[in-house]
């Protein structure tokens, strides 16, 4: 019997074209394959958003669950299925902003759950909003004028915790995220990266001046 591929070539996405999400779902799909990871041992979480659409691209078990909400829902799993791979990949207003309350918990309990944030720096899918990572000065929709405060600093918040895995990368850098990736599924402890990834319908908005 031929095996089942690990996404759905044949589903269109919703994504614009140029959008980092593209590399973002080559990358992973690629890797859980080469770890060997099917829909017998891998289930995948995400949340709300354009980034979080992803799941159902994927020939897995999946749940797309309310916006911020990936990461208890994904250390349910875990806890109830010791044996299952546990990947969550969703947006930076998912992981950090909406549920950055989640991530600050999942940091100290280091559960086995490998996280990969898309991270565009906006609320895409509701139209480039400002998120908890978009930077100093940058204009968005709800900051004409330029961002005031400062984009958290997620190297800060992991620093202290030396079992859990952070690295950034950037969804174009094809060769540095792929090498990423591959750390981060092997790793038996939190794993986060941080993918830094075009939006370009928020790039485009900018060039309009809003
Ligand atoms: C509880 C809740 N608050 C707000 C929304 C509206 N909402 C839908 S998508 C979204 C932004 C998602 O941003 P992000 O997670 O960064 O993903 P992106 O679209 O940028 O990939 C928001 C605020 C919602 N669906 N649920």
């Amino acid at each position: 019997m031929k095996k089942a591929e690990i996404v759905k070539r044949n589903k269109k996405r919703i994504w614009c074209p140029g959008c980092g999400l593209f590399a973002v779902e080559k990358v992973i799909s690629e890797e859980v394959v080469n770890m060997g990871w099917s829909k017998k041992d891998t289930v995948i979480v995400s949340g709300i958003g354009c980034s979080a659409r992803i799941s159902e691209y994927f020939n897995l078990d999946s749940m797309h669950v309310t916006h911020g909400r990936t990461i208890p829902v994904a250390e349910g799993i875990k806890l109830a299925n010791p044996d299952i791979n546990v990947v969550i990949i969703s947006g930076d207003g998912d992981l950090i902003s909406i549920g950055g309350n989640h991530l600050f918990h999942a940091i100290q309990r280091n559960p086995n759950i490998k996280v990969f944030c898309n991270n565009n720096r906006v609320y895409a899918m509701t139209g480039g909003q400002s998120s908890a990572t978009t930077e100093k000065n940058e204009k968005t929709k709800t900051d004409p004028e330029g961002r005031s405060i400062e984009d958290i600093d997620l190297e800060r918040v992991f620093k202290e915790k030396k079992n859990v895995f952070f690295e950034k990368t950037d969804a174009l850098n094809i060769e540095d995220f792929r090498k990423k990736v591959k750390i981060s599924l092997k790793t038996k402890n939190f794993s986060f990266l941080d993918i830094i990834s075009p939006c370009v319908a928020h790039n485009r908005r900018k060039g309009f001046g809003f």
